[in-house]
C-alpha cells in the first residue's frame, strides 16, 4: 500500500546516509568534472546545496501533512538559489499561486492567491512572528536569511488546522537546517559553508558563513550573513525630476530611489540528542541599519530583532510530541531616508518607533491511533505587546509631546486544534480538522503631539480623534472557529485529485483596530498597502472569515518527470477588511486620500497551473520545459470594486538544460496589464510586460557556482503589485508628491555567486 502518511511519520525518525553513498557520490562528481560529455549520461540529480545539506543523522519535527496540500520550495533551484538572494520571500517566486508584493529589498510580502501579509500565517522555526511597524516593514520572513534555510513550504488556501490559525490565505513554513549528529562511536563532525555573491544593477553584495561542530549527542552551529545594496536602476527613465527634497542630493531619472538596504544576521544554535529525543536552543539577532522603501513615506533607519527559541521533540510508542517556547523582541525605527526630504520647517525629520515583544509557546502531539488513523492535537499560545510612538520633532506641528500611535497595544491568542487523518482505502485519504482560537486585543489611551487645543490640534483634529478613541471600548475578544476538510483520491498511478474545503478566520491586527488619527500626515504613516494613501483604524472591526473551496488535479508520469497540476479555487470572505472613504468624505480620484478600514465582503477566484516535461536528450545534455500560470480575480462584493494588489494573469516558461554539473535555464516571465485596480485606493494601472532571465549553475563536490542575467533585454516595466512610487521628495505631505507612478521593476542585472562547503 502506498501509504502517504508514512512520509509524515518517518520524518520524525532518524534517517541515515551511508558513508558508502557519499563516497560513490564524490567519485561520480569527480568523474563528471573530468569528463563533462561522458557525464551527460549520468545526470547529477543532487544540487550542490542538497549535497551540502547531507546529514548523517538528523531529527526533525517536520510534520508534513499526508495530503500534499503543500509545495516544497527547492532551495537549490537554479531559478532562485537561496544563497544568492537577501529576501527569503523571493524564494517563493516559482510556487504556484504565489506572487510578491514588493516592499523594501529585504522584505517583500508574499501573496497567496490574492491574500497577503497578515492574512497568511508565516512560521519561522515554529515561531509566529508579527510585523511591528505601521508599514509592516519587518515581516516574519525578513528575519530569516535565505542561506540559513533548511526547508521552505507553502500551504495555499486550504491549510490543515495543525499548520496555522489566525490566517485566511494559507501558511508559509520556514525551517532552518535541522541539527545533525555524528554516528555513535564515529568521529565528531566539523563542517561549514561560506558563500558570497554580487549583483551588478544595484551593486548588491552579500556573504554568509556557517560553522558546525557535532558529536553523537551534541551539536553547535553558528550561521551569519551580511548584505548591502544601493538603489536599483529601472530599464529606462521614468520620472520628471531628479530632486530628492534634500539640498545637493539628486536621483537620476532611471534610478528607483529608496531601494537601498543593508543587513546583518547572526544565529547560534545548540542541540542535544537524548536518546531519540531532541532538545534545541536557538539564539538569533538581526540588525538592519538601513532599509529604504520606494512605496512608503518613511524608511527603516534601524531595526534590531533578538529572538530565542527552545524546542523539545520527543518520541513515544503512541507517536510524538513537540513542545516549544519562543521569545522575540523588536526595536524598529523609521525616519526619512537619504532620498526623501528631511527638514520640514525647523523639524529635523520625523522619528517613529515601534517596540514589539512576542512570547509564544505550543504543545503538539501526533498520535497513531491505528495503522490507518493519525490524530494531531495541539495547543498554541501567543502574547504580543506593541508600543508605536513618534517622538516630537522641532517646535511646530510635531511638538511638544510624543504622538502615541498605538499605546500599550496587546494582542493575545490561545488556540486548540484537533486533526484526524484517515486512510480509507488505497485510493482515498481524508483529513478533518477543527481549530478554536481565542484572540483578545486591547490598546491604552493615546494623545497626539500636543495635549491642549492649540492651533496644530485644531487643524489636524488630533484632540477630537484621540478623545473619541479614548472614550471607546477598546478591549476586544474574538472566538474564531476554523474547520478544514481535505480528501485525496488516487485515481491511478498517473492521476491524483484533491478536494479541499475550509473555513478560516483571522482577527484584525493592532494597526487595523487601533490607529486613530484622521490627520492626513499621521494617517499616511499607517499604511501596510504601499499605495500612498492614509489609513485609520476601526475599533469595532470584526474578524475576517474565509470560506475556501479548491480542487487539485495532478496528472503525472510515474517518475514525475512529466507533470501537470491544475488547481481552481474559490474563496468567499465575510467581513473582509477593505478600505472605505472616511465618514463624510469622498475619495478624490487621481490623488492620495485618507481611508478607513472597514469590514466588507469579498470573493477571489482563480486557477494555478504548473507543469514540466522532458524535451530531448542530446550531446548538449538533457532538455526540459517548465511552465507556471497564475490567475486570480478579486472583487469587493459590497462595492463591486476590484480588490487591491491582485497580481494580473501571469505566466513563467522555462527551458532547462542539464549537462554534467551544469544546470541552466532560460526563463520567460510574462504578465498581463492591470487595467482595473481598486478604485477606492486609486490603484495605479500598470502595462503588461515580458522579461527574459538566463541562469547558469555549476556544481562540483563542494563548490557551487551560479551566474546569470536577469531582465536580459533591460526591459522597462512597472511592478503590478509594487504599490505607489513615494520614494523621493516631500513625502510627509499627503499630496506633496505626485500621484500616479507605480514602482518600476529592476533593469538588467548580472549576478554571480559561489558557495563552498567544507
Ligand atoms: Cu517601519
Amino acid at each position: 500500500m502506498s501509504r502517504i502518511v508514512a512520509s509524515s511519520r518517518s520524518s520524525f525518525a532518524l534517517s541515515k546516509t551511508t558513508q558508502r553513498w557519499q563516497a560513490a557520490h564524490a567519485a561520480l562528481l569527480g568523474l563528471l568534472i573530468a569528463s563533462p560529455l561522458l557525464a551527460a549520461e549520468e545526470p547529477v540529480k543532487e544540487t550542490a546545496r542538497e549535497a551540502l545539506l547531507l546529514k548523517p543523522t538528523v531529527i526533525t519535527a517536520e510534520s508534513t501533512s499526508a495530503l500534499s496540500t503543500s509545495t516544497e520550495v527547492d532551495l537549490g533551484a537554479t531559478a532562485s538559489p537561496a544563497t544568492l538572494t537577501d529576501d527569503s520571500a523571493a524564494l517563493l517566486r516559482g510556487v504556484p499561486g504565489v506572487s510578491l508584493n514588493a516592499a523594501g529589498g529585504l522584505s517583500s510580502l508574499p501573496s497567496i492567491r490574492g491574500l497577503a501579509d497578515d492574512r497568511l500565517r508565516i512560521k519561522v522555526d515554529g515561531m509566529d512572528l508579527i510585523a511591528s511597524c505601521p508599514n509592516h516593514m519587518n515581516p516574519a520572513l525578513s528575519y530569516v536569511d535565505p542561506s540559513n534555510l533548511g526547508s521552505l513550504k507553502v500551504y495555499a488556501g486550504v491549510t490543515p488546522v495543525s499548520v496555522g490559525g489566525d490566517s485566511i490565505g494559507g501558511s508559509i513554513v520556514a525551517e532552518r537546517a535541522a541539527p545533525e549528529f555524528a554516528e555513535s562511536g564515529a568521529q565528531s563532525l566539523n563542517k561549514g559553508e561560506v558563500g558570497a555573491y554580487v549583483r551588478s544593477n544595484n551593486d548588491a553584495r552579500g556573504g554568509h558563513v556557517s560553522l558546525m561542530h557535532a558529536n553523537d549527542v551534541f551539536n553547535i552551529r553558528y550561521a551569519g550573513s551580511t548584505s548591502k545594496a544601493n538603489n536599483y536602476m529601472a530599464g529606462d527613465d521614468f520620472k520628471a525630476t531628479t530632486a530628492t527634497g534634500r539640498p545637493g542630493e539628486t536621483s537620476p531619472l532611471d534610478e528607483v530611489a529608496s531601494t537601498a538596504y543593508e543587513t546583518r544576521n547572526d544565529e547560534l544554535s545548540m542541540a542535544l540528542k537524548l536518546g531519540e529525543d531532541l532538545l534545541e536552543l536557538t539564539l538569533g539577532q538581526q540588525k538592519v541599519p538601513q532599509e529604504l522603501f520606494p512605496n512608503q513615506r518613511m524608511d527603516m533607519t534601524d531595526n534590531t530583532q533578538k529572538r530565542m527559541n527552545l524546542r523539545y521533540l520527543s518520541e513515544f510508542d503512541w507517536g510524538s510530541l513537540e513542545t516549544q517556547v519562543y521569545h522575540e523582541k523588536v526595536e524598529h525605527e523609521m525616519n526619512f531616508g537619504p532620498d526623501k526630504q528631511f527638514w520640514y520647517g525647523n523639524a529635523p525629520g520625523m522619528p517613529m518607533n515601534s517596540d514589539g515583544k512576542t512570547l509564544g509557546g505550543s504543545v503538539k502531539a501526533e498520535i497513531e491511533l491505528s495503522a490507518d488513523d493519525l490524530l494531531r492535537v495541539g495547543s498554541e499560545y501567543q502574547r504580543y505587546r506593541l508600543d508605536d510612538y513618534w517622538p516630537a520633532s522641532g517646535t511646530g506641528g510635531m511638538s511638544p509631546n510624543t504622538f502615541e500611535n498605538i499605546n500599550d497595544g496587546e494582542r493575545d491568542r490561545a488556540a486548540l486544534f484537533a486533526e484526524w487523518e484517515r486512510e480509507l482505502n488505497q485510493a482515498w485519504t481524508t483529513q478533518l480538522g477543527v481549530r478554536y482560537e481565542h484572540v483578545t486585543t486591547d490598546a491604552g489611551e493615546v494623545h497626539g503631539y500636543a495635549d491642549t487645543n492649540g492651533m496644530g490640534m485644531m487643524v489636524s483634529n488630533q484632540r477630537r480623534d484621540s478623545a473619541a478613541f479614548n472614550a471607546s471600548d477598546r478591549s476586544k475578544s474574538d472566538n474564531n472557529w476554523d474547520a478544514t476538510a481535505l480528501a485525496r483520491y488516487q485515481h491511478d498511478a498517473n492521476l491524483d485529485i484533491e478536494f479541499g474545503l475550509a473555513r478560516k478566520v483571522r482577527s484584525p491586527n493592532l494597526y487595523e483596530r487601533y490607529t486613530w488619527s484622521t490627520w492626513p500626515m499621521a494617517a499616511i504613516m499607517n499604511n501596510v498597502a504601499g499605495d500612498g494613501n492614509g489609513y485609520v483604524g476601526d475599533v469595532d472591526l470584526k474578524p475576517e472569515a474565509a470560506h475556501i473551496v479548491s480542487t487539485s488535479f495532478d496528472w503525472h508520469s510515474t517518475d514525475r518527470r512529466q507533470e501537470l497540476k491544475v488547481t481552481p479555487f474559490y474563496t468567499y470572505v465575510d467581513n473582509y477588511i477593505d478600505a472605505v472613504a472616511l465618514p463624510g468624505q469622498a475619495v478624490v480620484a487621481e490623488q492620495y486620500n485618507v481611508l478607513q478600514y472597514a469590514n466588507q465582503s469579498a470573493r477571489i477566484y482563480g486557477v494555478d497551473v504548473s507543469g514540466r516535461m522532458p524535451l530531448t536528450q542530446n550531446d548538449l545534455g538533457q532538455w526540459g520545459a517548465e511552465a507556471l500560470v497564475n490567475y486570480s480575480n478579486g472583487e469587493n462584493r459590497d462595492t463591486h470594486d476590484e480588490l487591491y494588489n491582485i497580481m494580473p494573469l501571469n505566466a513563467t516558461f522555462a527551458l532547462t538544460q542539464k549537462l554534467g554539473g551544469w544546470s541552466n535555464s532560460l526563463e520567460m516571465v510574462t504578465v498581463q496589464a492591470k487595467n482595473d485596480g481598486s478604485d477606492v485606493r486609486n490603484e495605479i494601472e500598470t502595462a503588461g510586460y515580458t522579461l527574459f532571465n538566463l541562469r547558469l549553475s555549476h556544481s562540483w563536490d563542494q563548490v557551487r557556482l551560479d551566474m546569470g542575467v536577469e531582465n536580459l533585454a533591460d526591459k522597462f516595466y512597472y511592478l503590478p503589485t509594487g504599490g505607489a512610487y513615494t520614494a523621493q521628495g516631500r513625502t510627509m505631505s499627503m499630496n506633496g508628491i505626485a500621484w500616479g507612478t507605480a514602482v518600476p521593476g529592476m533593469g538588467r542585472s548580472y549576478y554571480t555567486g559561489v558557495t563552498v562547503s567544507f
